[in-house]
């Protein structure tokens, strides 16, 4: 060769390098893209959304950006009317090839892979369900069933202390009484029966509305082998231990199982300091009286391999709906049982001010468990026109979800109260729905500042749950494909861009405040737990100093010291599970259908 052709060669060689350099360098990881991180149905609705200004087209490639398999143009702008910021849409739902892409476009980036495929959820619809599983008291958990996240048992709760606040003529203060299992509440490890209440009635819902998938739902438990499906398997682990809360003499449940005070952030082996039953309270027994009314229900079919269990379930569901008739106004006031009596508790208080919702539930299950028309008018099932979304302190419409679910065989003699909450769900429905389309994220979470409270995945996925009740009430798809919009908003398409799930999606929670995660010495999170996520509130409720900003839709710090924003809590989780599953099990319907 030549000098003069060397040199030409290597010009062309140097030139070559500056325009790979620049191409590459034009399309990085985009953290503006925000999606879905787990992917697509083929046949389902498909959006990516930008965040900032940009237009003209867009692409969907193959991961390593090699292929074009799709080409797009942007939507135009839209405004978030929280954070004023701009977004377009990359709508590519026209495509509907099997694989893992990225979405690109041209001058901003590309987004995480993704894939699409049947069964897109349902590995975050068992992962989710086995966070259950993690959260187990009193048992340790075998390198077989939790991997690297094994572990030794913790809090035994064969000893608990009666507290000064739970005491009675048969277990006066400082009896000793066993109220082992259960899982634990959260980050911390005491275990709540309010809390309970509502994660139980959402599994247990999850069951009843989709009996033939969770039945093949496999988790991988110890109990895996056994006659009944893992999903009732995990129940049970709580539903034992909720038995034990219930005293005996009178029906009345203990508020919660607790430490005076939060453990440090400590193994559950090396957290044993006393733990207390306290006192009874309307809201406790009556979430009892519901979870136990419908477990009886479910565990009905189940005689020969629980002998009596769901005898005992009505049993106790009755004994706590008359301590509660006994005893209305008998409400969990933490500050004031302090000033009184001691030790002091300082854990969480799960207080309420209103306990109607409660009755309404309570009634609700009784009633359609024993077709005992004295439940339906025991309350006002429907006191106005409001169905709030459900959360810990807020379950009416749980009892609507149960009760309009008897829509189907008729089985009340009552169908007026069948009609109704049905009229309720489906209202529900519509005002989450309202104004979606025009929204920054196209998500039915995040109209709102006020979508953006403690623990606000949950409001996403207890929105889910709710578009789903409703399309199982109308066959009106559109529901599903808004309940889909709340999905891709917890696993990555919203305004901070993290999948909100452990362990699911390439931007994920990684420090959740969760005890055991921080302190097991495993760089991983324990998978398949859902981060509260962002709270508008959050800096001042936790005083962690990371925060960067005060826009609403923008508070969430992926530390640990952020319990306000990044706590896991299984009345998180249990929205998740039913809304991954629900929608795999719908999915699967469709497919059987087509
Ligand atoms: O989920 C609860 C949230 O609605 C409250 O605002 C918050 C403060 O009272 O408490 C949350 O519940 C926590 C409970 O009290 C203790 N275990 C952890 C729970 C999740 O943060």
């Amino acid at each position: 060769m030549s000098s003069a052709s060397r040199i030409t060669s290597l010009f062309i060689l140097t030139l070559f390098s500056i325009t790979v350099g620049i191409s590459l360098s034009a399309q990085p990881l985009s953290e503006s893209i925000r999606l879905n991180q787990l992917g697509f149905y083929p046949s389902a609705p498909k959006v990516a959304i930008v965040v900032g200004d940009a237009s003209g087209p867009f692409e969907i490639t193959t991961p390593d950006l090699k292929t074009v398999v799709f080409k797009g143009v942007l939507g135009p702008a839209r405004q978030n009317s929280i954070s004023g910021k701009t977004t377009h849409t990359a709508d590519f739902s026209d495509f509907k090839s099997v694989g893992t892409f990225v979405v690109r476009i041209p001058g901003v980036g590309h987004s995480y892979p993704f894939s699409i495929k049947a069964d897109v959820f349902q590995a975050a619809a068992i992962g989710s369900l086995k966070g259950f599983y993690y959260q187990r008291a009193s048992v340790g958990l075998p390198a077989t069933y939790a991997g690297k996240w094994s572990r030794p048992a913790g809090h035994p709760d064969t000893h608990v202390l009666i507290h000064p606040s739970a005491a009675s003529a048969n277990r006066p203060a400082g009896t000793i009484i066993s109220s082992p299992g259960g899982w634990y509440d959260a980050g911390d490890y005491n275990k709540y029966i309010v809390n309970s209440g509502i994660t139980m009635g959402t599994l247990l819902s999850l069951y009843e509305d989709f009996p033939a998938y969770c039945q093949r739902l496999k988790t991988n438990i110890p109990e895996s082998t056994n006659a009944l499906p893992d999903l009732l398997d995990e129940a049970l682990w709580n539903l034992r231990w909720m038995l034990t809360m219930q005293d005996p003499t009178d029906g009345g449940v203990y508020h919660k199982l607790t430490n005076p005070g939060f453990d440090g952030m400590v193994m559950p082996d090396k957290a044993t300091k006393d733990r207390y039953v306290v006192q009874k309270s309307n809201t406790a027994t009556l979430d009892f009286a519901a979870v136990m009314a419908q477990a009886s229900r479910l565990f009905k079919p189940y005689n020969r391999q629980l002998p009596g269990l769901a005898d005992s379930c009505l049993t106790a569901a009755v004994h706590a709906w008359q301590w509660a008739k006994k005893n209305p106004d008998l409400y969990y006031r933490q500050n004031d049982m302090n000033q009184r009596l001691d030790p002091d508790v300082t854990t969480g208080g799960y207080e309420d001010k209103d306990a109607s919702d409660e009755w309404i539930w309570a009634a609700s299950e009784l009633y359609v468990t024993t077709k005992d028309e004295a439940y339906a008018t025991a309350v006002n099932l429907f006191p106005d026109d409001k169905t709030p979304l459900p959360s810990w302190a807020q379950v009416r419409t749980l009892g609507y979800y149960t009760l309009a679910r008897m829509a189907k065989d008729k089985p009340l003699r009552n169908q007026d109260v069948v009609t109704q909450a049905k009229k309720h769900v489906v209202g529900l429905a519509n005002t989450l729905i309202e104004g979606v389309d025009q929204q920054a994220f196209g998500t039915v979470m995040g109209k709102s500042t006020r979508d953006f409270i403690w623990g606000s995945s949950a409001e996403a996925a207890n929105q889910g749950i709710a578009l789903i009740q409703a399309y199982r009430l109308t066959n009106d798809r559109k529901y599903l494909n808004y309940a889909l919009t709340n999905l891709d908003y917890l696993f990555g398409r919203n305004a901070v861009g993290y999948s909100f799930l452990t362990g699911f999606g390439q931007k994920s929670t990684l420090n959740p405040h969760h005890r055991p995660s921080v302190a097991d010495g495993i760089q991983a999170p324990v998978p398949g737990l859902l981060s509260g996520g962002t709270n508008a509130n959050a800096a001042r409720q936790d005083k962690c100093s990371g925060y960067t900003t005060t826009i609403a839709d923008e508070v969430y710090l992926d530390q640990s010291c952020s319990y306000a924003s990044n706590e896991i809590a299984i009345n998180w989780n249990a929205p998740m599970v039913y809304l991954t599953a629900a929608i795999e099990a719908l999915q699967r319907e469709a497919v059987a259908k087509q």
